[in-house]
């Protein structure tokens, strides 16, 4: 265990039920179906304290129009967005651990926004660990779809629409050497070059196959003990494999397995240096009897220390 890295014993829910920033509907559901599939119940039998603080007030797709075609719904994003990070921002400053559920990962926005306001007053240093299909990497110039939850990863680099970039009046907020991707397997040409542009280390799935997930999550966390002192772990449920987790805003075969998906976690748990958590893409439309919410639980206990023996 690090003494470094501050993981505080009261929990913080916080609801983002977002799903402006996809493409298909249904992810807007995902905190209700986290909460009813017992994830208060779960964490407290970890020895947690948890606070919920609700959902934050999303307007639904019906009450708006999508305004620019490559920047869908920007307006209320970054309306929410702000909301949220702040609700972040005050929770670590309360000393508690964000954990938000999602909704798209638009999200990360308003997540990342929050934490990186911490860091500053703070003088800390933040790492991410994006566990993904997708890279996230796309900005409004680079966009097949102009669906916002493409982009929030560029935009906390620094890339992208102004005003997506600079929330919370910092810009970059992560560098690129302190994030690390795991589970890619669909990626845009565009999000390619970035991605090689800014040399950001990035474990494919032919990556986990070759050297395993194990090996790959400890150089990433050993990594970032030396170099940040807050890790934010942010988790996109369709980096799981869609036999598993069918219920994801948008599922692509070849995922993690149910054994690899917790024994990242497991890893992450037992380094005890995850100051911050998001869970993002769970689509109960999709979902067969919450299945999918069931096992992001689980996840998200494992994440938290829960241990098979
Ligand atoms: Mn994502």
């Amino acid at each position: 265990m690090s003494t470094k890295f501050k993981q505080n014993k009261t929990i913080e829910i916080i609801g983002f039920p977002m799903d402006l920033g996809a493409g298909r509907r249904g992810v807007d559901m995902g905190p209700s179906a986290l909460r009813i599939a017992g994830l208060d119940r779960k964490l407290e039998a970890l020895g947690y304290d948890v606070i919920d603080r609700g959902d934050i007030d999303v307007k639904i797709m019906e009450e708006q129009s999508a305004g620019e075609p490559n920047l869908k719904y920007l307006k209320e994003i970054l309306k929410t967005s702000e909301e949220l990070s702040g609700m972040v921002f005050s929770a670590l400053e309360n000393n508690n651990f964000p954990l938000c559920l999602g909704g798209d990962h638009s999200m990360a926005l308003g997540v990342l926004a929050g934490i990186s306001a911490h860091c500053k007053k703070k003088g800390l240093a933040m790492g991410v660990i994006w566990i993904d299909a997708h890279a996230d990497m796309n900005t409004h110039e680079t966009t097949p779809s102009g669906n916002i939850h493409g982009m929030p990863l560029a935009a906390a680099l620094g890339r992208g629409y102004g005003n997506l970039k600079n929330l919370m009046g910092i810009s970059p907020k992560l560098l690129p050497e302190n994030v690390a991707l795991i589970g890619l397997r669909s990626i845009d040409p565009e999000e390619k070059l970035l991605l090689k542009e800014l040399k950001i280390s990035a474990y494919t799935m032919a990556d986990i196959d070759k050297l395993g997930i194990n090996r790959i999550i400890n150089k990433v966390l050993a990594q970032f003990r030396e170099r940040v002192d807050h890790i934010h772990v942010s988790f996109d449920v369709d980096s799981i494999d869609p036999s598993v987790a069918p219920g994801v805003g948008t599922p692509v075969p070849g995922g993690l397995s149910y054994r690899e998906a917790h024994l990242l976690m497991e890893n992450i748990a037992e380094c005890g240096c995850m100051s911050s958590l998001e869970i993002a893409e769970v689509n109960p439309i999709l979902d067969n009897r919450n299945q999918s919410a069931e096992f992001t639980v689980e996840l998200i206990a494992s994440s938290m220390g829960q241990r098979i023996l």
